[in-house]
């Protein structure tokens, strides 16, 4: 039966910034995502806009403004709300300010959007709900997910239709290569870099610095940019260091739309924390993904729920799990390193086919709405 959306219903997302650009990149990508594909009206209530201008370029603190059609709220004690949403979504629990739940009745759909795992628990977890202790209203719980039978991942309608113009184009790759002032040789290795600042970025460069083949890494900064890499500090965004077989470029910040431009256009793509995970799932290319750290090597667990269901036709999956471990636990050998590049190929073919297997799945934002409505009905 096909979900009926109301166009007329409005949304408020709530954004709480933890630490580094996850929560706002995946907050924003859902309302804007909301808005430009379903016309629906949506406010986003943020409480650091300051830490948010690194994906919202050029926001103010103002108390309100428009960004791309979204309304941005500014969240804080002072923050006055006139109206409830039909929708309200609460994002990673970060909780709902005790004014704006004061307004709020059984009739309007309380949906906290949580972290993306591939763990087991996540399909037997998505759905259900309970009653908030003081209100009693009911909180729906919604946890994005890899399987058919989660809430599926963010993606853009015509996400992948840009994505396979952009690597059929040399021009496109070209003109993206310029628009960061660099010339990237395509004989090279092309290798993407985004990690937390305990990955063992140096032993990874020695190696390729040591490497047999040419290769060119990109770091955008801002990220965990160490404070010295292989000997060399202080260095900023437009640098580029030639050691070796290594070429590496410090890239500035990039937007979102070019970073998924750079994780199409590179041949690897380290990616971390949660959003540009799934970019890298979107790019189609080999990645290497090193997850948001927690207590307990919770993340550990995390990482290998997701080694074990995204690589498990392949008999390549003790590659990927050695390399995935190496990054994530700081134990880095130039042999694991290696063995991975001598069966690049293979990885490559893999994960185009595990990707093309998620992309078939009903994205994050269509499967939202339909959750709510059905709610709603
Ligand atoms: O920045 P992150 O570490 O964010 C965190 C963690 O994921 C954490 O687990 C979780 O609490 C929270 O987010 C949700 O990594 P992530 O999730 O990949 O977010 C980075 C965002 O920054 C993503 O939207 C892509 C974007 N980005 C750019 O726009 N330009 C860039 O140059 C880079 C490197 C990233």
């Amino acid at each position: 039966m096909e979900t009926v959306i109301n166009i007329h219903q409005k949304v408020d997302i709530f954004c709480k910034i933890v630490d580094n650009f996850g929560d706002i990149g995946v907050c924003w990508r859902l309302a804007k995502q909301l808005h430009q594909e379903y016309d629906l009206p949506v406010r986003l209530f943020v409480d650091n806009l300051s830490a948010a201008s690194k994906i919202l370029t050029d926001i103010t603190n103002a108390d309100e403004q428009q960004f791309d059609g979204v309304t941005i709220v500014r969240l804080d004690e002072n923050t006055v709300f006139d109206s409830v949403a039909d929708i309200v979504i609460e994002t990673f629990a970060c909780g709902l300010p005790t004014a704006y739940l004061a307004l709020m009745t059984q009739q309007n759909v309380w949906v906290n959007v949580d972290y993306l795992s591939a763990e087991s628990w996540v399909p037997e977890f998505h759905g259900l709900n309970g009653k908030h202790h003081e209100t009693k209203l009911t909180r729906h719980f919604y946890f994005p997910g890899f399987y058919d039978n989660t809430g599926g991942l963010l993606r853009e309608q015509r996400l992948i239709t840009y994505r396979d113009d952009f690597q059929a184009s040399d021009v496109m790759q070209h003109a993206f290569w310029q628009s960061l002032m660099v010339s990237a040789q395509p004989s090279d290795l092309t290798i993407s870099l985004f990690h937390y600042s305990n990955a063992p970025v140096d032993a990874l460069l020695q190696s390729l610095v040591d490497g047999e083949i040419a290769v060119q890494v990109f770091m955008p900064t801002n990220s965990h940019v160490p404070t010295s890499i292989l000997g060399y500090s202080n260095l900023v965004a437009g640098d580029c260091l030639t050691l070796g077989n290594l070429t590496l470029h410090l890239l500035p910040f990039l937007q979102q739309a070019d970073y998924d431009r750079l994780l199409w256009a590179c041949d690897v793509n380290f990616v971390r924390g949660e959003d540009s995970w799934v970019r890298a799932v979107w790019a189609g290319k080999p990645f290497i993904w090193q997850p948001y750290w927690q207590e307990d090597n919770a993340h550990l667990l995390k990482l290998n729920a997701f080694l074990t269901s995204f690589y498990q036709h392949t008999e390549l999956q003790q590659t990927l799990v050695k390399l995935h471990e190496a990054w994530s636990t700081e134990r880095f050998h130039q042999e694991v390193w290696q063995h991975y590049l001598a069966n690049l190929p293979e990885i490559a073919k893999h994960t185009q086919l595990q990707s093309r297997l998620v992309i078939d799945q009903q994205d994050l934002a269509s499967k939202l709405l339909a959750f709510c409505a059905d709610l709603a009905n």
